[in-house]
This record gives C-alpha cells, sequence and structure tokens, in this order.
C-alpha cells in the first residue's frame, strides 16, 4: 500500500469537480486501500479523493473509536432529513492546525455505491452526518473554511501558505 500525498489549502486542486466513478476495478481498490491507510496514518476520520488530487467521487471514513470499521462511499449523494442542524469543531486534513465550529443539518439520507458497484443507503446522524457532508463538499471542490467569515478564511490562508514557503 502507498501513503498518497494529501493537497492543502489555497491549493486550486482542491477546488475541481469529482467525476462520477464509472470503472469498478482492480485499480480503483487500490486507490481506496491507498486512501484509506493515508486516512488511518494521518488520524483523520475521512479522506476525499479530490484531497489527493484524484478527481473522482470516491470517499472513505472510519468514525469508530478502534479505528477497525473503514467504510467506503462511492458516487455520494445525501438528502436532508433533519433540517435542525448541529455544530461541529471541524477539521481538515487539507487545512492542517485549524479547528472552527461550522453549522450543518443534523441528519441526512445517504445514497452511494460500495466497491463492487452495489447501491446501499444509510441514515446518518451526529459526527457521521457531519463527516459525511464534509467529505461530499471536497467532491465539490468545497471546503469547511468557506463557511467562515472571509478575515478568519484569509487568516487561516496567510498562515497555511507561510508554513508552505518554510517547507519548500
Ligand atoms: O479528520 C477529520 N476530522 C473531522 C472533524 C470534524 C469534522 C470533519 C472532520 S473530517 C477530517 C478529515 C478530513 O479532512 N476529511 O476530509
Ligand atoms: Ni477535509
Amino acid at each position: 500500500m502507498t501513503i498518497l500525498q494529501i493537497l492543502e489549502f489555497p491549493d486550486p486542486r482542491l477546488r475541481k469537480m469529482a467525476a462520477p466513478v464509472t470503472v469498478f476495478d482492480a485499480k480503483l481498490e487500490v486507490l481506496i486501500n491507498d486512501m484509506l491507510e493515508t486516512m488511518y496514518e494521518a488520524l483523520g476520520i475521512g479522506l476525499a479523493a479530490t484531497q489527493v488530487n484524484v478527481h473522482k467521487r470516491l470517499l472513505v471514513l472510519d468514525i469508530s473509536e478502534e479505528k477497525d470499521s473503514p467504510q467506503v462511499f462511492i458516487n455520494p449523494t445525501y438528502e436532508v432529513i433533519e433540517d435542525e442542524l448541529t455544530e461541529y469543531d471541524e477539521g481538515c486534513l487539507s487545512v492542517p492546525g485549524f479547528y472552527e465550529t461550522v453549522a450543518r443539518p443534523s441528519a441526512v439520507r445517504v445514497t452511494a455505491v460500495d466497491k463492487q458497484g452495489e447501491s446501499f443507503q444509510l441514515e446518518a446522524d451526529g459526527i457521521l452526518s457531519t463527516c459525511i457532508q464534509h467529505e461530499i463538499d471536497h467532491l465539490d471542490g468545497k471546503l469547511f473554511v468557506d463557511y467562515l467569515s472571509a478575515l478568519k478564511r484569509q487568516r487561516i490562508r496567510s498562515k497555511l501558505e507561510k508554513d508552505h514557503k518554510k517547507s519548500a
């Protein structure tokens, strides 16, 4: 397996719209396993393909305490089933070091396909609802910093640009 490089804000490649997965082959399986390994190594609870510069509609997550419950969502969509909003302090592997409160619909019904191309549905609330919405945003080129004030977003951008210059 391979640890993939995670793109960081404000990399313009994080703004690309991902295209649906149409081919379910061994190569896709390799990508899924590499994404899971990359997510676990980075201590994240989720990872979208966009973050590793693959612009396909695919995400992985594991919200379990024991880190033994990987979930894979291909071509995911959701509908809001609870209009009430829940606030979470969100972080993002593509925005390292920043945590900010974001309000999102409390519960969603997700439709996706698994790695065999089999369709499934699931109702999510709590951190699972937040995480799935955060990951699907990535597939649409969106980041949690987009929900913050322009001032906060600019501060985060300046700090990360400085960090990137140092490590370049
Ligand atoms: O690891 C992650 N933690 C997290 C915490 C609150 C809300 C969303 C997340 S997702 C994030 C990993 C990530 O960047 N996924 O895209
Ligand atoms: Ni993220």
